[in-house]
């Protein structure tokens, strides 16, 4: 086991445990005690294992006769029966006790036990032990992540390491549901895993048992099923395989589905069926989960009645997934107070943070916060859909249990710092300073967004309006210091090898943002001090725009937002708007024709498909592209979306992919020099195929292309590709 480095405190910091604990009481007499350097073990045998194992790894000095003892139990065990009462009557509680000469853990279950033993290595860690008491447990039953993102699923190394960080961090929920896993969803959920994959989620399910956490494996049967006997069988023999492999968790997702497979009446009838005929007759599976068509409120046509019939058919025991007001969204009690009637539960919240399956060219690094405090009552479980980079996840991750540990207390930017010492112990100033510029999501279709460099943000808001206030010219100058400093040192860095691999991209982009910082601002100064070294700092600085530009162009590049970008809600955009008041300045003075301008998108995008609205448009050599998305798009009758291009180019193709064979005949594609007269161009979609393409004439330039939805209804598709070559 890895563990965080803790400065070794002469006595326990309450403040400093993970998550943080619902009641710690110091001894009256403030005393101490030193770690023991052996005890004698008193438990029942075989009563909870996964804690007795962890506490020999922690503690291995165990001997019969010491006189320092340490009691580990759960409720009801001979061990234990003395402190029964001071045990929290929650499950997964536990009570803890120091004092010179024995050290009780006393569970309200098995996993309570275990998580006293995590609390216990985490006391340990810190130095010596105050005497103390401690009564612990959790504010929401299920809390966890479910690995249900779009994009290459976690390698199996990287799950063992996350599954041994949820135990460690007291998060008892790990779905497996990687969309991109062909044995979770279409072609394949009906088939077995090959031999591989089967043993490799079997050592998974050991792993998670080890670490108390409920492997829960989650099927995507909608895209293609028949609501017939055969394929109810099929879902039920796959449980059944899987089960074999040693599942007792099990949940079935219809979202980002359309057609047959959205009925909830079918859904229903099916759910109902897998949880009477193999759920309950199991005895040791735990409760059923399922994920909605309609799984957050944007998108709920409730007089459609979707959400009532399942609240009102589905067997009580069945958990429902719900992602919130929209499908990135925070939680809040006006969230659970609409859902919650609706569908005759509380929801199961699926937290889309921090993953950036649609904003695959950020890496969300940044604190977690958001979620409202006090609305624990409300939900049945509270899982976080992570980015397929899974160890740069765990910052994320460890504040999520944190929150869902203890509400209250929760305290997000302490959690944060606490989440990159835990990650990266030696380098962790260094992490925080990269992590701070590495957060929001840029813009993007469903309009989330994170704050960014916060303690930066007063020095380049001031920078922003005057270039030459010195006490920002100065504070931003060294912030880009430090954080060129900090790329350096974590790119060389070898404390955790799989972070800093997934982050290597980023880090390259973080120290030539840093490094341009520092030209631009060297620029101010030397236009201010009549410097000769101006023209130095310019040419480095287009250097540097250029080498930002390339590593976007060559580094991370999937097809779907491809790219590296750092610092682009408030440092990169400040920089460069300095960069061109400045250069500009240089030009007035000295009758030159620098650049100005520091980047460029010509193209814009517009639409009335309100999922489509924010989507963002980007060129790349000759091809501009919109990002794709996840979800299906509701297009409605009429709606169209439109890229328009500052200067008139030569549009020669587009090629599009609405996922939907036989739906081209839906839409028109127009052109326009102006805007005032649209020529139409012909869309060709070959039979059974989803790709539709058109050659645009190529005898006049033109400023617009649109597509229009001229069905007269309002059409579902899928938004997977949409590019437009354009003539050299
Ligand atoms: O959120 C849900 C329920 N489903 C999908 C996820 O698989 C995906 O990761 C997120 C974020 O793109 N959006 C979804 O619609």
């Amino acid at each position: 086991m890895v563990w965080g480095a803790t400065p070794m405190l002469a006595q326990t910091d309450a403040s400093l445990l993970q998550p943080k604990v619902q009641e710690f009481e110091l001894s009256q007499n403030e005393k101490t005690v030193a770690v023991p350097s052996s005890y004698q073990l008193v438990l029942t045998e075989g009563s909870c294992p996964h804690a007795a194992e962890a506490l020999k790894q922690l503690l291995p000095n165990k001997q019969e006769k010491t006189e320092f003892k340490i009691i580990l139990g759960k409720k009801g065990d001979k061990a234990v029966k003395k402190y029964a009462k001071k045990i929290p009557s929650h499950k997964e509680g536990y009570y803890i006790e120091v004092d010179d000469h024995c050290i009780v853990i006393a569970g309200a279950d098995a996993r309570g036990a275990f998580y006293g033993v995590q609390t216990l290595a985490q006391m340990v860690r810190q130095g010596d032990l105050s005497l103390c008491t401690i009564e612990d447990y959790p504010d929401i039953a299920f809390r966890g992540v479910v690995e249900g993102f779009y994009g290459t699923p976690w390698s199996h190394e990287a799950r063992m390491r996350q599954l041994a960080f949820y135990g460690r961090n007291k998060m008892n929920t790990y779905i497996y549901g990687p969309k991109d896993d062909p044995y979770h969803s279409s072609p394949n959920w009906r088939k077995p895993y090959p031999e591989k994959e089967a043993a490799q989620i079997h050592a998974l399910i050991e792993q998670a048992a080890r670490n108390e956490v409920n492997f829960v494996w989650a099927i995507h049967p909608g895209k293609d099923i028949k609501w017939t006997e055969a394929d109810r069988d099929a879902l039920i023999q796959k449980f059944e395989a899987m089960y074999q492999l040693g599942v007792r968790s099990f949940a079935v997702f219809f979202d980002d589905i359309s057609g047959d497979g959205t009925d909830p009446v079918r859904q229903a009838e099916l759910l109902n069926y897998i949880d009477t005929h193999f759920i309950q007759q199991k005895h040791d599976v735990t409760p059923l989960v399922m994920c909605p068509t309609e799984y957050n409120k944007s998108w709920s046509d409730v007089k459609g009645g979707y959400l009532t019939t399942l609240g009102k058919m589905l067997n009580p025991s069945i958990q429902i997934m719900w992602t919130g007001d929209r499908v990135i969204a925070c939680i809040d009690k006006p969230t659970l107070d609409w859902i919650n009637p609706l569908i005759q539960r509380k929801a199961y919240i699926w937290w889309n943070f921090p993953v950036n399956d649609y904003v695959r060219d950020h890496l969300l690094l940044g604190p977690v916060y958001g979620n409202a405090k006090g609305i624990q009552d409300e939900m049945s479980g509270f899982v976080s859909n992570p980015m397929e980079h899974a160890e740069s996840s765990k910052i994320s991750l460890y504040s999520v249990a944190d929150y869902t540990w203890n509400l209250d207390t929760y305290d997000s930017i302490q959690s944060w710092k606490h989440a990159i010492q835990d990650l990266l112990p030696q380098k962790a100033a260094y992490l925080e300073t990269f992590a701070t510029h590495c957060s929001d999501l840029g813009t993007n279709g469903h309009g989330f967004r994170r704050d960014e460099s916060v303690p930066l943000q007063p020095m380049l808001k001031v920078l922003a309006q005057d270039m030459n206030a010195s006490e920002a010219v100065d504070s931003v100058l060294r912030e880009c210091m430090r954080l060129e400093t900090a790329c350096d040192v974590l790119l060389a860095d070898n404390e955790n090898p799989a972070l800093i691999h997934e982050m290597r991209p980023w880090l390259k982009q973080g120290k030539l943002l840093g490094e341009y910082g520092q030209c631009v601002l060297q620029m101010v100064k030397a236009l201010n001090g009549k410097d000769a070294a101006f023209m130095t700092y310019y040419d480095r600085a287009r250097a540097l725009q250029t080498l930002m530009y390339e590593l976007d162009m060559t580094e991370n590049q999937n097809p779907y937002q491809p790219g590296v970008k750092v610092g682009s809600l408030i440092l990169l955009p400040t920089l460069n708007q300095v960069y061109t008041q400045v250069t500009s300045t240089y030009n007035a003075q000295h009758k030159t024709h620098l650049e100005t301008k520091a980047e460029y998108n010509p193209y814009t995008l517009t639409s009335d498909v309100p999922q489509l609205k924010t989507q963002v448009v980007r060129a790349r050599h000759q091809y501009v592209n919109v990002s794709p998305s996840n979800e299906v798009i509701k297009w409605p009758a009429g709606a169209m979306l439109q890229i328009a291009v500052d200067q008139p180019v030569r549009f020669e193709a587009l090629t599009m992919d609405l996922g939907t064979p036989r739906v081209a005949s839906q839409f028109t594609l127009e052109v326009s020099s102006e805007g005032q007269e649209w020529k139409s161009v012909s869309l060709s979609q070959a039979a059974e195929k989803t790709e539709i393409t058109a050659s645009i004439p190529t005898d006049t330039s033109l400023k617009f292309i649109r597509l229009t939805n001229k069905s007269g209804q309002e059409t579902q598709v899928y938004f997977k590709k949409f590019t437009l070559k354009v003539q050299k």
